[in-house]
Formats: C-alpha cells, structure tokens, sequence
C-alpha cells in the first residue's frame, strides 16, 4: 500500500481522519468509469469475423507463407491490412472499386479529386489525394478510445481519382460534380479528397443534384472562402458564394468554423455579411469551448436543413502541425480540438465530407497527410459509433445515372484523348 508523501520532507504522511480522506478520494477515481476501462471492456463485444475473412482471403490471393514461418496466416504476397509499410495504397488498404458501378456496394467511398488549378499561392494539392492515401497505411481500422472497428462495423472502398483537367477549373468542377453525384445516387457516403478548396463548390453541387432536400455545411477553415471571384476565376477562395446559390443549400445553413487571422479578404467578409452565414472564430472557439461551439454549429448547420455536409479545410488546424498546406495560417485549432470538433459533427450524421488543401510537396514527415486521415477515420468512427452512418440515405429522391463508357462510340465523337508528350 502506497501512503502519501508529504511534499515537504519526502516522507510518507501519517493516516488522515476521515473527512480528509472522503475529500481525498477523488484522486483515486473508480476505474470503471474511466473511458481507459470501458473501452478495454468493449472491446470484446466487437466481432471479428471480417479480419477472418481479410486474411482468409489474403492467403487465397498471394499463397500460403514459406515453411520457416510460424504464423501459417501470412501469406507469401503481402494482401490486405499487414504490413503496414508495404502493397499498393488505396485509402486505409479499402478495396479498390476499380468499376465504379460497384461503390453502391459499400457505406461509404473515397475519392480522389487531385487539382491544385484553383490555388493562389502554393500549389501541390493535386498530390494530396495520393499523400493521404499513402500515410493513411499506417492505421489500422480499430479504435480504441472509441470502441470501434470499422472493418467490423462498416464497409469501405476507394473508387481512386476523378479525372481532373490540370488548368481548366471549370472542366474539372464538372467532372467532380458528375463524379460525387454518382457516388452519392448509389447511397454510398462520398469521402473526397482534395485538392484544393475550390472544390468544395463542384462537391456540393454534385450531391444537390441528387436529392431535393435541404443541405446544410459545416466549414472548417480559417478562411471564409466565400467571395464570388478570385483573379478572375472560381478559385479556392470562392465555393461558398456558388454552393449557397445552389436552391437547396441555403447560406443560413453555413457554418464556417474557425475562421480569423489575416488571410480573410474583405470581399468574402461583405458576402458573407450579405448572406448572413455563421462564422465561428477561433477566439469564439477559444471562449466556448469545443462542446458548446460543437453544439452551436450543429443547430446552425441543422436549422431546417435534412442533411448536412462537412468540408474539412486542413489549413484550420495550426500551420505548425500542417505545414504541408497552400495559405499556412497561425493561430488556428490543435489538432485535438479540431478532431474534438469532427467527431461531435459527425455523430450527428453527414450525408459526405471533403478533406482539402493537403499540399504533400509541402509537407514535413507527412504531418499534414495524416492529420487529414485522422480528420476522415474520426468522422467515420464517430458516425457508426453513433449509428448514424448511411442516415442520408432515405434522402436521395432524384438520383442520377451516368453511362458507361464506350470506347468506339466515343471513338465516332469529334475528340479523342492523346497521351501526355512532352515538346
Ligand atoms: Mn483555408
């Protein structure tokens, strides 16, 4: 048994009388209710049957291991999770919808929207979406904090990039439309990797496309990304003023979170005056706290709206944790308080959610990469924790439906692709 010291003379203190020791108590809380506890008691009640199947189907796919290895579920080929540093990345090793016609078939899906035409300081984010993949190996799909096993409890998959059109905005914002529109029609949650913010514009409109319902969207940023035009063009400083044109995504529903320093033009400020959207500072945050702000912009986001959307602007988060971003801004979320923040979003339900401005030659160590991965498993993990993932799924009342390709019909059209060359 361990007495108290005393701080004084370093020696163990004699028996307090009982009121102190009632008021000492609390030092030595009950473990049970710790979440330290709980979750290692949860634990057993997650099955395990799909990393049965996972390895059950590793070995069928890259043969059984050499003789000298023990474990006889490690196969010669390395398939599926293990190991961590090695096979070809998808995001966190998800199954690779290679025909997209297939996404339907799982909760929810990645994909990469890789276009950086829209930045107007550092460019790279059309690299993001491979940066995120390739650091997002190093997770496994269990969380212990919060009790979770995605694999178990959700299905995944990674439909890979949308093609994009380097130095065409408005091209490649069609093809992102068409491309989250798909996704969304089949009922799967698009996750988009970006690509910078402008994105958020084509995003938003793909999935209100589809649907006649009301989206409200929680904006991480620390800039307020809603002027209409940015020299001359739709650039990432401007997917608010389109999006809330949009008839069913309405300004009032935007919730723009974190917002301050000195990087916010004060033509976005007017817009956003004039269309009377919800900007949270950071110093709001700071004097709020993360409960409360959470609560705030989830009655903002959700006033008379059906679902709600969420874009994740990396540059949110203190420049010195994501250096590999286009407009660094000090002064902005910790990581904690960012991901605090997600999770309680996200247990409310959200019909897709888009990570943004990752710039990965930037980044230092993959930092930034990773911090975006934890933004997407947090908010994953924190819906079917809640049982709220797939809840927008009733509300896809005008789904839309793309053809296939067909090489020699297109073949008859006027144009036809050529491979990069250089000179
Ligand atoms: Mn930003």
């Amino acid at each position: 048994m361990f007495l108290p010291l005393d701080r004084r003379t370093r020696r163990n203190r004699p028996p307090a009388d009982a009121a102190t020791r009632e008021s000492r108590r609390r030092h030595h809380p009950d473990l049970s209710k710790l979440r330290g506890w709980k979750s290692m008691q949860a634990e057993a009640g997650i099955p395990g049957d799909e990393w049965d199947k996972e390895r059950r189907w590793a070995l069928r796919m890259g043969l059984t291991g050499a003789d000298s290895i023990e474990d006889k579920s490690i196969p010669t080929f390395a398939r599926g999770e293990l190991p961590h540093y090695a096979g070809i990345n998808t995001f966190l090793k998800a199954p690779y919808t290679e025909d997209v016609t297939e996404v339907g078939n799982y909760d929810a899906t990645v994909l990469g929207a890789p276009f950086d035409g829209g930045t107007t300081y550092r460019p790279g984010t059309r690299f993001g979406p491979q940066g995120i993949r390739k650091i997002s190996a190093l997770y496994t799909p269990y969380n212990y904090e919060l009790a979770v096993d995605l694999r178990e409890q959700m299905s995944l998959c990674d439909a890979g990039d949308i093609f994009t059109i380097p130095g065409n905005i408005e091209k490649t914002f069609d093809q992102i439309s068409r491309a989250c529109a798909h996704v969304f029609s089949t009922g799967s949650m698009p996750i988009i990797l970006g690509g910078d913010h402008s994105i958020g514009f084509p995003t938003v409109r793909g999935i209100a496309e589809c649907t006649s319902k009301t989206i409200g969207i929680v904006h991480f940023d620390r800039h307020a990304d809603i002027q209409e035009k940015d020299l001359d063009e739709r650039m990432h400083t401007t997917p608010w003023f389109h999006a809330t044109n949009l008839p069913n995504v309405p300004a009032k529903n935007l919730v723009q979170v974190g917002i301050g320093g000195w990087q916010v033009p004060r033509e976005a400020v007017a817009v956003a005056r004039e269309r009377e959207t919800n900007i949270i500072t950071m110093s709001d945050v700071e004097k709020m706290g993360i409960d409360r702000t959470a609560e705030m912009a989830l009655e903002m986001a959700w006033d008379g709206a059906d679902m709600v959307y969420l874009s994740f602007d990396i540059d949110c988060i203190d420049c010195g944790f994501v250096p590999g971003t286009g407009w660094p801004e000090p002064g902005g979320f910790l990581p904690r308080e960012a991901l605090g923040l997600v999770s309680r979003i996200a247990a409310e339900g959200i019909c897709g959610m888009e990570i943004v401005e990752v710039s990965p030659p930037y980044d230092t160590s993959d930092i930034t990469a990773l911090m975006a991965t934890r933004v997407i498993v947090d908010a994953l993990g924190s819906m079917v924790a809640a049982g709220k993932l797939g809840a927008h799924g009733g509300l896809i009342d005008k789904p839309v439906e793309f053809p296939m390709g067909d090489y020699d019909a297109a073949r008859d059209g006027a144009r036809w692709t050529t491979s990069a060359r250089k000179g």
